[in-house]
């Protein structure tokens, strides 16, 4: 795979192709980042875009993983002593991922952003930028339904982070679309360049295939299911036996969770996937990617209940190294 296409695999959108087919030719030292609100354990949504900072190091890059204190704080997440110590267990858990240590900066938000320097380039982008257009970029990412004045200073701080990290790329789920936008149209009135930004996909809740998964809303997965939970969950899962259920045009009504992790976290992490069958059912299925473990849900040939106990076993493996690191910060 060249460096574009390892860059952008699976991603949902990258702004524009041009930068990030000019970052892909000399990928070497360049820095991209993801900034996450610290909270207590990782779930699927941080693993999805980790997937991609796992990859971005095998393409060269240096990674920074910004643990947001100060923007938890700004979105109501706890006190900022809670938030401090849930960054800690986070960090650790990053780690047991798969994100290499010695190659990832960790930097807590706070370190930089109650800078003089930093204050100051934040009023000005605050004289830049209207009111609602800031609360606009957090209709997805903000907590509560009614925007706080903390949380339109949000947006223009993530903005601001992208220039004092110094990075060349800005990763993000599809709900981080609107402030990267936000960032690329006011960072130039301060003098910085408009940012290149990479956005993966949302999964689809997994149990109506609907809308998004989230850890606050339905059923999600997270670092500290055991492998039971993480077996019952994927076999609630929404797992119809075609991949676009509802042909409409777009074939966007309802996805397939079960095979969106697949695509998203299986195959980037193991790179082929076996599903165990026992010989009266045809034997073992063997693939090499997600195209042709699709077509064979599409076709018939692979049940729905092989997938998804493939599926679970996978995620157990994924899961695994955190949920014990998390049993050790708990003991
Ligand atoms: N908005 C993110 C957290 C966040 C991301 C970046 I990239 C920052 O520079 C700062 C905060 C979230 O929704 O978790």
């Amino acid at each position: 795979m060249d460096a574009y296409d390892l860059i952008t695999r699976n991603a949902a959108e990258v702004v524009t192709e041009d930068e990030v087919r000019s970052l892909a030719e000399d990928p070497d030292g360049k820095r991209a980042y993801v900034g996450y609100e610290p909270s207590g354990v990782l779930h699927i949504g941080h693993m999805l875009t980790a997937n991609k900072l796992i990859e971005l190091q095998e393409a060269g890059f240096e990674i920074v993983v910004l643990l947001a204190d100060v923007h938890a704080y700004l979105n109501g997440k706890g006190t900022f002593e809670e938030i401090r110590e849930t960054a800690d267990r986070m960090r650790e858990q990053f780690v047991a991922y798969g994100l290499e240590e010695s190659d990832t900066e960790f930097v807590l938000g706070s370190e930089f952003q109650l800078d003089e320097e930093y204050t100051l380039d934040l009023h000005a982008l605050e004289l830049e930028t209207n009111l609602s257009r800031a609360e606009r970029a957090m209709a997805e990412i903000q907590s509560g339904d009614t925007a706080t004045v903390a949380q339109a200073v949000y947006p223009l701080m993530q903005a601001l982070d992208i220039v004092y990290l110094d990075v060349d790329l800005a990763i993000g789920g599809m709900e981080q679309r609107k402030v990267h936008m936000l960032a690329r149209d006011t960072l130039p009135s301060i003098g910085a360049d408009a940012p290149t930004c990479l956005h993966t996909p949302l999964i689809a809740d997994l149990s109506t295939g609907v809308g998004k998964m989230s850890s606050s809303a339905g059923v999600s997965i997270s670092m500290e299911d055991s492998e039971e939970e993480l077996r019952e969950k994927v076999n609630k899962a929404y797992c119809p036996p075609s991949r676009d259920p509802e042909p409409d045009g777009d074939g966007n009504d309802r996805d397939n969770p079960v095979l969106q992790i697949f695509e998203y976290h299986v195959f980037p992490r193991f790179g082929e996937v076996v599903v165990e069958r026992p010989e009266q059912y045809g034997g073992d299925l063997e693939y090499g990617d997600y195209e042709s473990l699709a077509a064979d849900l599409d076709s018939g040939e692979l049940h729905p209940a092989d997938a998804k106990g493939a599926l679970a076993e996978y995620l157990n493996e994924l899961v695994a190294p955190g949920r014990e690191k998390i049993r050790q910060q708990r003991s």
